[in-house]
């Protein structure tokens, strides 16, 4: 049943596009986002998807209705749009009309209207109150963003003249793909499943199938540390290709997608990112270097401690960014020869070496992107298996598609939280997920 109170959307307009029609009277429909007197004048700030505008309540009988509102309630409001040199939007209105569509069930328990929402909440409590302080412009913002990054990587991938194909692969599987203790177990009618904690073995398969595919989709890791750079349950945009002639194809159509991605951030976020005091990086130039040529970076320039060996620590991600970014003002280092200890049996191994064909790309201090080269041969493949102490029948779904005939493939995952954490700086990668699943929190 229709509401009888909704008004047509036709006679509706953002408030974005209140600039061009000064002099006319115009509705928009919101938020309330904050109520301001001075003296007998009420200045309500109405928002919505678009942006915020001020309206100026004059009218006793307005300003009587007023004290009945509280911030957050959903109103129509209608009046005269004027210019107004002093306010963000170049505009005002003068309010001549005001439809509370929904009342409020009391006062908001966290203010959601100060400048600077980011910093002037606790993490704790900005997690607590998820479904309002999303609404903060500044943070809604940060999702706005990552709707980009998304749009610009299905683009990117689409617009290929051999196209990248979009999959959906599922998320309850019984076996894990990366290795490690990070699977989270559950029940699935009395057999043990998992939750995916990456795509990695359907992507593989369906090289075989579409050539070329991406998915963009949650993925589940068990991991027991609460950081600032990881969550349990987070967002892959994961890409397989085949017919490569090594990893260097799968680095250069990252590269592009990263290009890309920021290219389209820069023209269709551009409020988005001053509202964030975000500023992009230059894309001009992506560093490539060695695991080894790292390593000596790190301990010859950057007086780098060390890690485990044949791979880089947090630390060491960090200082070798710092020498590229302060050394040639490059933001994107690609890493590349991670050894075989460290990566999945999968992993293609270089020949005559312990490395992999494997890469790691680095942004501002650290890892966004993993990705490589994959063994596509049989029987290497189940040597691999057998020589991690694994079963190989465990395997036996995904090595269908090896015993038939599988092109040199590779390929990549970027997390999409800690992009969008590393292209805005954003202290804690929780900030980057609408609802943050850590190993303290399952709500809301
Ligand atoms: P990897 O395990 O390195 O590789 O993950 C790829 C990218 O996912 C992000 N990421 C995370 N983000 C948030 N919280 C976490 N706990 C977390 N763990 C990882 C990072 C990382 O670079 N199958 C391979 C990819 C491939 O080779 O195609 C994989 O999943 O940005």
């Amino acid at each position: 049943m229709e509401n009888e109170q909704t008004q047509s959307p036709s006679t509706i307009v953002t408030i974005k596009s209140l600039p061009t029609k000064i002099g006319s009277e115009q509705t928009v429909q919101g938020h309330v986002h904050a109520i301001r007197r001075l003296g007998s004048l009420v200045f309500m700030i109405i928002r919505d998807q678009s942006g915020l505008l001020q309206t100026v309540v004059e009218n006793e009988l307005l300003v009587s209705l007023i004290d009945q509102v509280n911030p957050e309630t959903p109103v129509v409001v209608s009046g005269v749009v004027v210019a107004h040199k002093g306010s963000p939007l170049g505009v005002e209105m003068q309010l001549t009309s005001l439809r509370v569509l929904t009342r409020c069930e009391g006062i908001l328990p966290v203010e959601i209207a100060k400048e600077n929402k980011l910093t002037s909440v606790s993490l704790p409590v900005m997690l607590d109150y998820r479904p309002l302080t999303l609404r903060a412009p500044s943070i809604r913002s940060i999702f706005q963003v990552e709707a980009q990054i998304c749009a610009g990587f299905r683009e990117f991938l689409s617009n290929q003249e051999k196209p990248f194909i979009e999959i959906n692969t599922p998320k309850l599987v019984s076996t894990g793909t990366e290795g490690g203790a990070q699977l989270f177990k559950l029940d699935y009618f009395g057999k043990t499943a998992y939750l995916a904690q990456s795509p990695q073995f359907y992507k593989q398969m369906m090289v075989g199938a579409l050539e070329r595919v991406y998915e963009i989709g949650p993925v589940y890791r068990a991991e027991e540390h609460d950081t600032s750079r990881h969550i349990n349950e987070y967002v892959s945009m994961d890409v397989e290709m085949g017919f490569i002639s090594g990893p260097e194809d799968v680095m250069q159509i990252l590269e592009q997608a990263v290009k890309h991605i920021i290219a389209r951030l820069k023209s269709q976020c551009v409020e988005q990112l001053s509202l964030l005091n975000a500023v992009l990086p230059s894309t001009e130039k992506f560093a490539v270097v060695t695991l080894p040529e790292a390593m000596t970076i790190l301990k010859e320039k950057m007086g780098w401690a060390g890690a485990e060996e044949g791979d880089l620590d947090p630390s060491g991600e960090r200082l070798l960014c710092q020498y590229f970014d302060e050394k040639e003002g490059v933001e994107f280092v690609f890493v590349t020869g991670y050894l075989q200890s460290v990566r999945p049996f999968y992993a293609m191994p270089t020949i005559g070496s312990n490395a992999t064909c494997s890469f790691d790309l680095l942004f501002r201090g650290a890892e966004i992107s993993t990705g490589g080269q994959r063994i596509h041969e049989y029987k290497q493949l189940v040597e691999r298996i057998e020589s991690r102490k694994m079963v190989v029948e465990n395997f036996s779904d995904y090595l269908q598609c090896f015993k038939y005939g599988m092109p040199p493939h590779g390929g990549f995952a970027i997390g999409l939280e800690r992009f969008t954490q590393q292209l805005l700086r954003l202290p804690s990668i929780k900030l980057a997920s609408l609802f943050p699943r850590d190993c303290n929190r399952l709500t809301p």
